[in-house]
């Protein structure tokens, strides 16, 4: 059955282009656009800035929900950061309040999290911002947009902190961080299926044994994950990635001083 046509920002990136065939495989009519452009022929495929209102007045009218990826993709300094993650999202949002779409996937990060000690215990969704980085505290924003668009206007917001996105793990702390492309798939159509109104904080990983944050949020709002890092671990080099990187839950972000 059709879901309806949800527009997908940013969905020429990795993460993108693993998700829109996601998506258009489990019912969506996939608006994808991206400044630059893609291959793929899934979908309608647009090339433009979806932080400027005059490209979303365009292609907003006739979408049921928003899976929102574009933003810088990794630390920068905050004077590149905050016109992508906190003034071009708020645009975005602004503009879906104009043309009545009111559900709302946000590609957020672990990194809003990441200086959070990895001491073995669970985090939940429940515990304060705590970026490792500029490009977290750009996450950190943009949930909290999310919740104010739900507070305010009534919008069905979720915030997917996102672990590591890859095909498949490659690293120790993958053991722990990795979200499989068809788990990418499955919470996001789980939060732009998500009824009702408000904001929900859900980790966007797969149901890794070894695993550092909460999973129920997310089965909350009805994603239930497939893949376990475990399955690999006879292919992951015990001596990948730097010993330190365990340290914290944002992994290298938390001790490298990027911007
Ligand atoms: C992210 O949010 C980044 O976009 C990605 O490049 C990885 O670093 C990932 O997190 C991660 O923590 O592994």
């Amino acid at each position: 059955m059709a879901s309806g046509t949800v527009l997908v920002t940013g969905s020429a990136g990795s993460v993108g282009s693993a998700l829109v065939p996601r998506l258009a495989a489990r019912g969506w009519d996939v608006r994808a656009i991206d400044v630059v452009g893609s291959e793929s022929t899934v979908g309608q495929q647009l090339v433009g800035d979806c932080f400027d209102d005059s490209v979303l007045d365009a292609v907003l009218p006739g979408c049921k929900a928003i899976a929102h990826l574009a933003a810088i993709a990794g630390e920068a300094p905050l004077s590149d950061i905050a016109p992508s993650h906190i003034t071009g999202f708020g645009r975005l949002l602004e503009a879906a309040r104009r043309h009545g779409v009111r559900q709302v996937a946000f590609a957020s990060s672990n990194h809003a999290v990441g200086f959070i000690p990895s001491d073995g215990r669970i985090a939940g969704v429940e515990v304060a911002a705590r970026p490792d980085g500029f490009y977290g505290v750009g996450k950190a924003a943009g949930e909290a947009l999310c919740s104010l668009y739900a507070d305010r206007y009534g919008f069905r917001t979720v915030s997917i902190r996102i672990g590591s996105f890859r095909d498949s793990p490659n690293t120790v702390r993958h053991l722990a961080t990795w979200l499989s492309p068809d788990d990418l798939g499955a919470v996001f159509d789980a939060a732009l299926l998500a009824p009702g109104q408000g904001h929900s904080i859900v980790y966007g990983i797969s149901r890794n044994k070894r695993g550092w944050w909460d999973l129920e949020p997310g089965r909350a709002i009805g994603y239930e994950p497939a893949d376990d890092a475990e399955d690999y671990i006879d292919v992951i080099d015990p001596q990948s990635g730097t010993p330190d990187e365990l340290d914290y839950l944002g992994g290298s972000f938390a001790w490298t001083d990027h911007g």
